[in-house]
């Protein structure tokens, strides 16, 4: 019997109306994309564990979202299927990066889909991907500091924990910790940017969608100055490596931004960022086309889970000597840029 696939849409919370590939079961339709390796989007219900007779795992159930016109969601939280048409999208636009720009199919590169369950617990603050089940967890926030937690960039992030996992995997502390974060930012924002969405346009900001105002600013994580959030820092120094890995990822993401769009002020899709270097140096970006490039060779063919922030200069350059030649201007970039962030 063969998986019939459908074009549908959905009224999303932060995208706009988005298109959907869906699958027909019977006379209804399942929020699951066989085009995308069978990615589908579930129901937690509000449910953060699946208890059978006496035992209890950590594993909220996620009933696949269906529908009977393949229109999905209306656009406000009103409706339970609104935020899996955000989660679903979310999904698909991380896949079309990877298989677009890296030649990647899926998470794992084998062309199988991962899955999302929204709506998991009440009122819960974070998402978070899961090796053990190939699956993203989204929360629906306590709508006071966030809303729910299923915009591009925390999509692109959080699934990209799964690609460091399946590479590099990067071990989640200390300096090694702050790059398997700062890989998570670095392709999150550039899976926002190439969804070329209108409602949800690409920026170096992290979380501008779920912030609400009792978070206090703008955004969760900032890239051209990750101090502007009060704890990540701008600049290696020899206590990078104790920090939240969180935080030390500001090292990463300063330097992913600065490869880019160099130093200085500077105005993209709307949103002025202005990048001090931590020595005083100015920087002239190279594209995020190239940042993109060269931090996935770096990340899938020379990083190890061991790798600090001078290996990881070591690898950025490596992969820029491969694409583009020693003696590139690509190359003098990704020194330039490590060298304004105090690495090297
Ligand atoms: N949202 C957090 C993150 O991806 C949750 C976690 O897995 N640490 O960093
Ligand atoms: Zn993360
Ligand atoms: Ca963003």
């Amino acid at each position: 019997d063969s998986i019939e696939t459908a074009t549908g849409d959905g009224k999303s919370l932060y995208g706009g109306t988005v298109p959907l590939e869906t699958t027909v079961s019977g006379s209804t339709y399942q929020l699951k994309d066989p085009t995308r390796g069978g990615t589908y989007t579930g129901d937690a219900a509000n449910r953060t564990d699946l208890c059978v007779l006496a035992v209890c795992l950590n594993r909220a159930p996620a009933t696949v979202f269906t529908d009977a016109d393949n229109h999905w969601g209306t656009g406000t939280t009103a409706e339970r299927s609104t935020a899996a048409v955000d989660a679903q999208y979310g999904t698909d636009v991380t896949w079309d990066y990877y298989e677009d720009v890296h030649g990647r199919r899926g998470i794992a590169g084998d062309g199988k889909g991962s899955f999302n369950r929204v709506h998991y617990g009440k009122g819960y603050n974070n998402a978070f991907w899961d090796d053990s089940c190939f699956c993203m967890t989204y929360g629906d926030g306590d709508g006071t500091q966030l809303g729910p937690l299923v915009s591009l960039d925390v999509a692109g992030h959080e699934m990209t924990h799964g690609v460091t996992s399946k590479t590099a995997a990067l071990t989640y502390s200390g300096e090694s910790g702050g790059l398997n974060e700062a890989t998570s930012d670095i392709f999150g924002t550039l899976v926002e940017f190439h969804a070329g969405n209108a409602s949800d346009p690409g920026d170096y900001l992290i979380g501008e969608k779920i912030v609400r105002p009792g978070f206090g600013r703008s955004a969760l994580r900032y890239m051209d100055k990750p101090s502007k959030d009060g704890s990540s820092v701008d600049c290696w120094s020899a206590t990078t490596a104790a920090l939240d890995v969180h935080y030390s990822s500001g090292v990463g993401n300063h330097f992913a931004y600065l490869l880019a769009e160099g130093s200085g002020p500077k105005t993209v899709n709307g949103v002025s960022y202005n990048s001090p270097t931590c020595d005083g140096s100015s920087v002239t970006g190279i594209g995020r086309a190239k940042l993109g490039k060269i931090w996935y060779r770096a990340l899938t063919v020379y990083m190890t889970s061991s790798t600090n922030y001078a290996g990881a200069r070591t690898a950025t350059l490596n992969a820029a000597k491969d694409l583009y030649g020693a003696g590139s201007v690509e190359y003098g970039a990704v020194a330039a840029a490590w060298k304004a962030v105090k690495v090297g």
